[in-house]
């Protein structure tokens, strides 16, 4: 939120620098742009980073807790032959098995592929499906226990949406990591949890044909939002439209932020910031 009010007050202030470029000195001569144009403004401070969820966290905590003598994935998943063909003993062998290594997932047709850990992508990481019982993934994980918590699996999705780093908490920026469209409905997913508040406020949906392109009226479309989600429904439908674009984090409007208080990378250049822009046919 400070971030967003701190973007809004510098372009107010960009907006009044330029309407007050007239004025004379003491002897009558117009007083030259250095003499006139506001103090300059300190560069923002980039936030610090914040020290994400660590894979040793996670080995210590949930794959492998032994202080709490709860091996809740290492029962099965480690040793000479673990089950799934996973070992999650220590972090060395949890990288090792699970970044950017093949998982078995499978669509109904048979012909996804996972990796197990996707850096980045929470939402196409294998282990995420099999925690959170993705119809795509078969059997939950850990198979035939209680399911883990919400914000077990939350630290598992922090982890692989910062980098999915071997040590250290990683500093990825916060991307869109997943589109999904039907008829009257688009949801867009990201890394992380974003800040509602600013993704309300610089979100644009575009109504489209031959033609034309234009702004789509707020009461023509619903948002859903949720810590990590939007979903766009299009109430009704409106004659005419060809296609929809949707722009998230135009620069020239607002800016997105994240639960850390980063700008969305929308052009996923890695790089905080950048606007994303989803174009759709029907
Ligand atoms: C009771 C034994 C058992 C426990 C406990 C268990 N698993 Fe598994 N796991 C299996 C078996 C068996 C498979 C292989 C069959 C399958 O994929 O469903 C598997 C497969 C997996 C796979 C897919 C591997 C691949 O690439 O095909 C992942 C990821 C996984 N488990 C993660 C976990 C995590 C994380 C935990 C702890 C929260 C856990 N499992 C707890 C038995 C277990
Ligand atoms: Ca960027």
């Amino acid at each position: 939120m400070k971030n967003y009010f701190l973007v809004f007050l510098l372009i107010f202030l960009a907006a009044c620098g330029a309407g007050s470029g007239e004025g004379l000195d003491d002897n009558g001569n117009p007083l030259s742009e250095q003499n006139n144009s506001p103090e300059p403004q300190p560069e923002p401070e980039p936030e610090p980073a914040e020290e994400g969820v660590t894979l040793a966290d996670l080995v210590d905590t949930i794959f492998d807790n032994q202080a709490l003598g709860d091996q809740r994935c290492t029962n099965c998943h480690s040793g000479g032959s673990p089950l799934g063909g996973l070992n999650l003993s220590s972090v060395e062998l949890a990288y090792a098995n699970l970044v950017g290594a093949n998982g078995e997932g499978v669509d109904a047709n048979g012909n996804a592929s996972f990796k197990r850990v996707q850096p980045g992508n929470p939402d196409e990481s294998y282990i995420i499906l099999k925690l959170e019982g993705d119809s795509r993934a078969g059997s939950q994980m850990p198979l035939g226990e209680a399911p883990l918590t919400q914000d077990q699996i939350n630290a598992v999705r922090d982890w692989i949406a910062n980098g999915a780093p071997a040590g250290g908490g990683g500093s990825a920026p916060t991307v869109v990591s997943k589109v999904s469209a039907e008829k009257n409905q688009l949801s867009v997913r990201f890394s992380r949890p974003v800040n509602s508040g600013t993704l309300e406020q610089d979100l644009q949906v575009y109504f489209e044909n031959k033609n034309t392109s234009w702004l789509a009226d707020s009461n023509e479309y619903e948002l859903i939002l949720s810590d990590q989600e939007v979903r766009i429904r299009f109430l009704p439908w409106v004659a005419d439209v060809e296609r929809v674009a949707v722009v998230l984090n135009d620069e020239k409007i607002a800016a997105i932020y994240d639960s850390r208080g980063r700008l969305l990378d929308g052009d996923k250049d890695n790089i905080d910031g950048g606007a994303f822009r989803y174009e759709y046919t029907f």
